[in-house]
């Protein structure tokens, strides 16, 4: 029988790991798409998905692009336009997504050497302390959403945020 405990070790071991683990907190389906002109700032799309807390997102960086801010889309007076957040809140285990149409990131000056290297790296930064880094997809204006993207995807095709980014030209920015 003493060879019985030591058998049973590894896997009691294993048990004890899994129950303590919790749910990671992940980012996927990061997207940027390039404005075609330098003046206009390029959008930006992923999701999150909440681990088993509740967790808020306070920012998001990166370092291929001058300034990166997060927007939320509205209906002010009948007209869509877009404004400014700090920070959102994710409950446990919920998927927040930045989607056209809703809310993106709005990234200005993006280096251009980005066009070649097909990938913009994002900086997610949470309230638990948790900084998340995505490499996004670079889509140029006009091309169609990547195969494995495009499942999800569907406001690609039928929503393009450049509308909302050409009226930020025109001075309409609510902030
Ligand atoms: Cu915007």
């Amino acid at each position: 029988m003493r060879i019985l405990p030591a058998a049973l070790l590894p896997l009691a071991a294993l048990v004890a790991l899994s129950g303590c683990e919790k749910a990671p907190l992940y980012v996927d389906q990061a997207v940027v798409r390039l404005s075609p002109n330098a003046e206009s700032p390029s959008a930006g799309y992923f999701t999150v998905h909440a681990g088993a807390d509740p967790v808020t997102l306070r920012a998001v960086t990166s370092e291929a692009a001058v300034r990166v801010e997060m927007h939320d889309s509205v209906v002010k007076n009948g007209l869509m336009t877009m404004q400014q957040i700090d920070h959102v809140d994710i409950p446990a285990k919920g998927v927040l997504r930045f989607e056209p149409g809703g809310r993106h990131l709005m990234l200005w000056q993006v280096d251009p050497s980005v066009a070649q290297s097909g990938k913009v790296t994002l900086t997610l930064l949470f309230s638990n302390g948790d900084r998340i880094l995505v490499d996004a997809a670079v889509q140029k204006t006009g091309e169609a959403a990547p195969a494995p993207a495009s499942a999800h995807s569907n406001g690609m095709q039928g929503h393009d945020m450049m509308k909302d980014h050409d009226m930020a030209n025109m001075g309409n920015m609510a902030h």
